[in-house]
């Protein structure tokens, strides 16, 4: 088989590149090493910045987006007795869109089956040749048969544990770490969303987050030891230590209900540099990791992609600089919305081994946030999406 770009990894980075590549007329194909149920199981970011919807828009795939996501203008942090609305639109003039990774994901499969471009699910082994030569291929096992793709370019869409990182020589490779010591325990439920928009609670109990997906759904975060399981966490338990991180006012009005997905995530922040070698480009949590508390991870995922199919497509246009630079281009975001996550996470969560120091800063950094326009906007803009 011969394609002009193989891409691998069939999560939100690989679908949507694949889309903006066949929608210019290169011929891309996605190999996934799931099945089409078990990517649209999964549970993950719910806040689309901007720039991405205007992409998902351009990409032909912003109906249902525009029919059922909500515009948020603003968020409420609540912490160290503060209560801090920012307001997005009027600082930034700019908002967020809520609307489910796993609706994101569904609306891509449709418009890439509708145009009959190939995603080949249950793709085993999937290793990659020759990536620093001139012609490299893409072997796997698919249904049964051992199968290979010839191609141009290979992009790694592979996420966090795929195969495209590691393809690129250790010795190439500097990748830059931070461990936090705590992950999210996170729970799905049909309950009404707390408030209109998103709440950020940061608590000496640990941080809490109350989002949603829509009217009827919500979905909402504490943070846990990393030694917690997800048994150890009955919902009756969930609902009752989520109350206690929030304020007796925002407490008093949360609905709950039954736990419909319930799950825990570790957080990190990681970046490996570069994001290219030779002709293997990587897009996505296969390069970096962030926090979820910026909400930037598939909003990353989303840059990531806009600038490698810009440069796809200047390359086959005969203009080589784009591809050249892809990743110093893409890295500068990458480093700049990692800070930002990192900031986040390191005001609102609780770090017990750090002491009181910390924890005064923190309660400092949200006073100074509550009582400044210009802090406020400088998290706005942040939030909302640094330009691409
Ligand atoms: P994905 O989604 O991990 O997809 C990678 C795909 O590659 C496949 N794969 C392979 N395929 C073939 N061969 C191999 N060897 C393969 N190895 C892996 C995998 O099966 C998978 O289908 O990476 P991608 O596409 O780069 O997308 C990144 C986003 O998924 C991720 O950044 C976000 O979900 C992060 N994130 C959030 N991001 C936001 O922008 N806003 C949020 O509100 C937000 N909330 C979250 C989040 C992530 C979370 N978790 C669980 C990590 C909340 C949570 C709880
Ligand atoms: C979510 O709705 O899953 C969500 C929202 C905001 C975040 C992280 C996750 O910062």
């Amino acid at each position: 088989m011969r394609h002009q770009v193989c891409i691998i990894g069939g999560g939100p980075s690989g679908l949507l590149l694949c889309l903006l590549l066949r929608r210019a007329g290169i011929d891309a194909v996605v190999l996934e090493q799931r099945s089409r149920d078990y990517v649209l199981a999964r549970i993950r970011a719910g806040v689309l910045e901007q720039g991405l919807v205007d992409i998902l828009r351009a990409a032909g795939v912003g109906q249902r987006l525009d029919a059922e996501g909500f515009v948020h203008d603003g968020t409420l942090i609540v912490a160290h007795g503060q209560r801090v609305h920012i307001d997005f639109k009027a600082l930034t003039g700019k908002s967020v869109t809520i609307y489910g990774q796993t609706e994101v994901t569904r609306d891509l499969y449709d418009a890439l089956e509708a145009m009959g471009a190939p995603v080949l699910h249950e793709a085993e082994g999937v290793t990659i040749h020759g990536a620093k030569g001139d012609a490299p291929f893409v072997t796997f096992r698919h249904q049964g048969q051992d199968k290979r793709i010839d191609c141009d370019y290979i992009a790694g869409c592979d996420g966090f544990h795929g195969v495209s990182r590691r393809t690129i020589p250790e010795r190439l490779r500097r990748q830059f770490e931070h461990v936090y010591p705590f992950g999210w325990l996170g729970i799905l439920s049909h309950t009404a969303p707390l408030q209109h928009e998103l709440v950020y609670a940061g608590h000496e109990r640990g941080f809490a987050l109350c989002s949603m997906r829509n009217a009827g759904l919500s979905r909402h975060y504490l943070q846990v030891p990393l030694t917690d399981r997800v048994e150890d966490w009955s919902d009756e338990a969930f609902w009752k230590e989520l109350r206690r991180r929030l304020p007796p006012e925002l407490a008093e009005q949360l609905a709950t209900g039954p736990s419909i997905e319930k799950s825990i995530a570790p957080l990190r922040s990681f970046i490996s540099e570069p994001m290219s070698w030779g002709r293997l480009f990587l897009a996505g949590d296969a390069a970096h990791i962030v926090p979820p508390t910026g909400a930037k991870g598939l909003n990353l995922a989303a840059s990531d992609v806009w600038y490698l199919s810009q440069a796809l497509i200047a390359q086959y246009q005969g203009d080589e600089a784009p591809l050249a630079g892809y990743s110093a281009q893409a890295l500068a975001r990458v480093w700049k919305a990692s800070r930002f996550s990192w900031s986040m996470t390191r005001m609102l969560h609780s770090f017990p081994a750090e002491g009181a120091f910390l924890a005064r800063m923190q309660g400092a950094e949200v006073e100074y946030l509550a009582g400044s326009v210009a802090a406020q906007t400088a998290l706005a803009e942040n939030y909302v999406g640094l330009p691409y």
